[in-house]
């Protein structure tokens, strides 16, 4: 008998939702950083346990919205949150909860929706007895099916947020294949792993008005060689500069990591181009919001 159970994570940015679905799925597929809003659209994540298919949704964290990008970043958490099993909301367990997390958590709670609370980042506490008032609060407003607290990158915890989500899988046929593990095509895989390098090596002004396209990919018919071709985009012509760096040093630093980390995805070995480009407040710009694959309308 085969089950299936869709799950939706969702949280504050920086709760530390994509570094859960990579812990989960055993495989980096979504970025992670320590900016916020690193996360832009939907991310699916596949795991198969005996005869159970969990399909994870990672998606943009919650914040403010600013610009249109935001906007859509937004639409897609509220999208993820209907027609699946059970959303695993994500807390960083030392910050207070704010009015969008709780609007989302009563609405969910308003329409049955099944609740797993995941207190994340407990490695960052002094003594553990700081959660019991944590999970006081949020259990006195919302009813949860679970409240687990875990640190993902001690891998503590992770298990049980795995086996709480088992419990909620219903009867039904496998809608990927046992092999696969997301649905992001290579290209996306790609450009989030150069972004994601960018994100870490940038000071905060930059970062965020980045996208990264991947043009082409393809693998040489002689030898065991992927090349691709990838563009940075950014908003302003001094971004460009400090994206290059001075002597091409940045960018150097950037893509040579990209590399090591897409030989490792992809086993194979990997001749990296980058070029960087201005396309002023691209993030206010529907068409190119669409351009990059950040909005399906
Ligand atoms: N100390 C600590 N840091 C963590 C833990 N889990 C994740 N982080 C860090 O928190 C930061 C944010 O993690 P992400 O997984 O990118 O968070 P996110 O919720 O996906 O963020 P958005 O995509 O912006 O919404 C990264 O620097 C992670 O390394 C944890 O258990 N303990
Ligand atoms: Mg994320």
């Amino acid at each position: 008998m085969s089950k299936t159970a869709f799950v939706t994570i969702a949280g504050r940015t920086n709760a530390g939702k994509s570094s859960l679905l990579n812990a989960i799925i055993g495989e980096k597929i979504a970025s992670v950083s320590n900016k916020p809003q690193t996360t832009r659209t939907r991310i699916t994540g596949i795991r198969n346990i005996d005869d159970v298919q969990l399909v994870f949704f990672d998606t943009p964290g919650l914040h403010k919205p600013v610009n249109k990008l935001s906007e859509h970043m937004l639409n897609t958490v509220k999208e993820s949150v209907s027609d699946i099993d059970a959303v695993v909301f994500m807390m960083d367990c030392t910050k207070k909860i704010n009015e969008q997390e709780l609007n989302l958590l009563k609405s969910l709670n308003a329409s049955k929706m099944p609740v797993i609370l995941v207190l994340n980042k407990i490695d960052l506490l002094k003594s553990m007895n700081d959660l019991a008032p944590v999970i006081a609060s949020m259990t006195e407003q919302i009813h949860f099916q679970a409240v687990i607290p875990v640190s993902v990158t001690e891998d503590n915890g992770v298990d049980i947020v795995i086996d709480e989500i088992m419990k909620l899988a219903a009867e039904s046929p496998h809608y990927f294949p046992e092999d696969m593990i997301t649905d992001q095509p290579e290209k996306v895989i790609a450009a989030e792993i150069i972004r994601e390098k960018l994100l870490m090596m940038l000071s905060d002004e930059v970062p965020h008005g980045i996208a990264v396209g991947v043009e082409t990919m393809t693998e040489r018919d002689d030898k065991d060689i992927l090349d691709i071709s990838a563009v940075i985009y950014c908003e302003k012509e001094s971004h460009k500069g400090i994206v290059i760096g001075k002597k091409g040093a940045m960018l150097k630093k950037a893509s040579t990591a990209a590399r090591i980390e897409l030989e490792d995805f992809f086993r194979i070995k990997v001749n990296l181009q980058c070029w960087v480009k201005v396309k002023e407040d691209w993030r206010n710009r529907e068409g190119l919001i669409r351009n990059f694959g950040l909005s399906e309308k």
